[in-house]
């Protein structure tokens, strides 16, 4: 960090109030880059590449999330993501940036890259969310094209699966990840991306936390950002990424705010909360950041003045 933006950032009270938070960056990064899992170490340097070429932090995220989108060894986002129990793919994606613009596909199918759907619902319509075959419309007349998304190792999955299940859903620690990812650029403003196939073998036109504004992303500059991945339905329940965000605007950190929306949650789910896979990520406009998840085993991957690292969540449940 140059000198001059050094002293700037302590004397604006920035470095005091970093001290105190659980987890510090001591004063506000570059960059600085949070996304779930260990695809999002890949998902992170293409954020960052695109924040080195100067581009905007929302064009960041997107060309971020994009990279496990288009991994077919990622089974859980994009092409080659676990299908439905009819064996079909179906997408859902959001995009926010600070300023509250927004936009979001769910129950999308045949496109590979959701994300860029959902960014163009935000520039190009007037509305924030556009679902299923409404959403495939707009995309093709967008441009993007028509793919096949079930790969081979995903349909022979999804095979195993009705042999194995009785085409029953599948138990919450079996499901799949979801790429949340929040990040904020030099100059402090925020945006967030949060991209998935949905829980594995779901219930035809089901549609999870993930597409949704205030559940699977919320994004506020000045605030904070948050994401969420794991059990969609009990990150709608409590609202999750707008009640972290909201929490970090009365005071708390991003840690103190992520551990208070999972014990909300780990509240309604009882028992099940032991092995439920669900974590939350968030960072404030500080540059602090948090991560917390009610079982263990949740990664995420930090990209911090210029590296990377894939960090392993403290957990409510040991
Ligand atoms: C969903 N939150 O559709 C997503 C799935 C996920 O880890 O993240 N699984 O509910």
């Amino acid at each position: 960090m140059k000198r001059r933006k050094f002293i700037a950032a302590s004397s604006a009270g920035i470095l005091s109030a970093a001290f105190k938070a659980e987890q510090v960056a001591v004063v506000r990064p570059e960059n600085l880059i949070l996304s779930t899992w260990n695809f999002g170490v890949p998902a992170n340097e293409a954020a960052l590449a695109a924040l080195k070429e100067g581009k905007s932090v929302l064009d960041a995220v997107e060309s971020g999330v994009r990279v496990p989108e288009a991994d077919p060894a990622v089974s859980s986002v994009g092409y080659g993501g676990y299908p439905d129990r009819d064996g079909r793919v179906t997408l859902d994606a959001c995009i926010m940036n600070g300023d509250g613009r927004c936009g979001s596909v769910t129950f999308l199918q045949h496109i590979m890259h959701p994300v860029s759907v959902a960014r163009k619902v935000m520039e190009e319509t007037p509305h924030v969310m556009l679902s299923g075959e409404g959403a495939l419309r707009f995309a093709l007349e967008q441009g993007f094209e028509q793919t096949n998304l079930l790969t081979p190792e995903a349909e022979a999955a999804w095979k195993k699966w009705v042999q194995d299940h009785n085409y029953q859903p599948l138990p919450p620690e079996e499901i799949h990840d979801t790429i949340g990812m929040i990040a904020m650029d030099a100059g402090g403003k925020l945006a967030g991306a949060c991209t998935t196939s949905g829980i594995a073998f779901k219930m035809h036109g089901r549609v999870g936390d993930s597409p949704i504004i205030g559940a699977g992303l919320f994004v506020e500059d000045g605030v904070g950002a948050a994401t969420a991945t794991g059990v969609g339905e009990e990150v709608i329940r409590i609202a999750g990424s707008a009640i972290v965000v909201e929490q970090m605007r009365h005071g708390k950190s991003p840690q103190a705010a992520v551990e208070e929306a999972i014990r909300r949650i780990a509240r309604h789910v009882g028992e099940r909360g032991k092995t439920m896979q669900l974590g939350m990520l968030a960072l404030d406009a500080k540059g602090r950041y948090g991560a917390f998840s009610l079982s263990p085993g949740f990664q995420y991957a930090l990209t911090l003045n210029g590296s990377t690292s894939l960090i392993k969540s403290k957990s409510l449940y040991p």
